[in-house]
């Protein structure tokens, strides 16, 4: 298991030192659906990770519509001290990952925002490497493609993945190996601008909102992976075929405009 370098959490107590006393550095938004016994958990080990660090923070829980009590879960979170909000937003319909992440960054008052999965999977000291670059990029996300990130995964997922790599690139000039790791971070002014311009609310609202930033000119980085990250579950063909039409629609919308 990889481990974050000293020059990074340096430079992540650069970039907390410079924000105004009172408002937290980082807002951190948890999109979660159907999360219910696991909710909490992933939220506490992201706000212990940060605090260890001394990162004053915000957690934004977006609840995706769950019929199991997750927010409810959530609203047993009991955040470290650096903690300076708990927020936790529920709505009675389920109506996607992407739609959850900009409902929560909108309420994001941190001059940072990152994005983590409530289910766990990545583990919270990722945050601990894509924030630092925040001093020099606009967005820097997550790469299990990375030259220096292990992946471990099955032939057809990474067939998958390397076809949608291809088609994002050709259908919308995005040159980025992995758009779909869901641990990222923003400057939150420019995100917001972004978001306010996105309307897929699915899977495929990663890449729309990374073409939005680079039209807006964001500079964007990726940083490998820490975890070795596998892929194992084949996609649905439904799935395949819908995140693909939303390929077509943000390549038509977004040329267009
Ligand atoms: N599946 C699903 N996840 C959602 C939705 N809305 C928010 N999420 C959250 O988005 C995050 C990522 O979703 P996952 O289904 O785990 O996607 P993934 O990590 O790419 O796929 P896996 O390899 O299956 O874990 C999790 O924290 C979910 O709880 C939704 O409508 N469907
Ligand atoms: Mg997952």
């Amino acid at each position: 298991m990889e481990t974050v370098a000293p020059s990074f959490l340096k430079a992540l107590r650069i970039l907390c030192v410079s924000v105004p006393k009172g408002t937290p550095c980082v807002s951190i938004v948890i999109p979660a659906y159907r999360l219910r016994g696991i909710i909490h958990a992933t939220a506490e080990k992201v706000s212990k990770v940060l605090g260890e660090h001394g990162i004053t923070h915000e957690l934004i829980i977006v609840d995706d519509g769950s019929d199991d009590g997750t927010a409810e879960d959530a609203a047993n979170t009991n955040p470290d001290d650096c903690c300076r909000r708990l927020v936790i937003l529920s709505y009675p319909r389920n109506r996607g990952k992407g739609f959850a992440l900009s409902v929560g960054a909108l309420h994001a008052t941190a001059p940072y925002t990152a994005f983590i999965d409530g289910d766990g999977d990545i583990r919270p000291e990722q945050l601990l490497l894509v924030l630092p670059p925040l001093i020099k990029w606009d967005a820097v996300l997550t790469s299990k493609y990375h030259p220096q990130a292990k992946l471990r995964a099955t032939r057809i997922r990474r067939l998958l993945g390397n076809t949608f790599r291809l088609l994002v690139k050709l259908l919308t000039g995005i040159n980025i190996r992995d758009t779909q790791t869901g641990c990222k971070a923003f400057k939150t002014k420019l995100l917001k601008e972004a978001i306010k311009k996105t309307y897929i609310k699915h899977y495929a609202h990663d890449v729309e909102l990374l073409v939005i930033l680079r039209k807006l000119g964001a500079k964007i980085v990726e940083v490998p992976a820490l975890q070795e990250i596998r892929l194992q579950a084949p996609f649905k063909l439904g799935s395949i075929m819908k995140m693909l039409l939303d390929l077509l629609s943000i390549t038509y919308r977004h040329s267009r405009a």
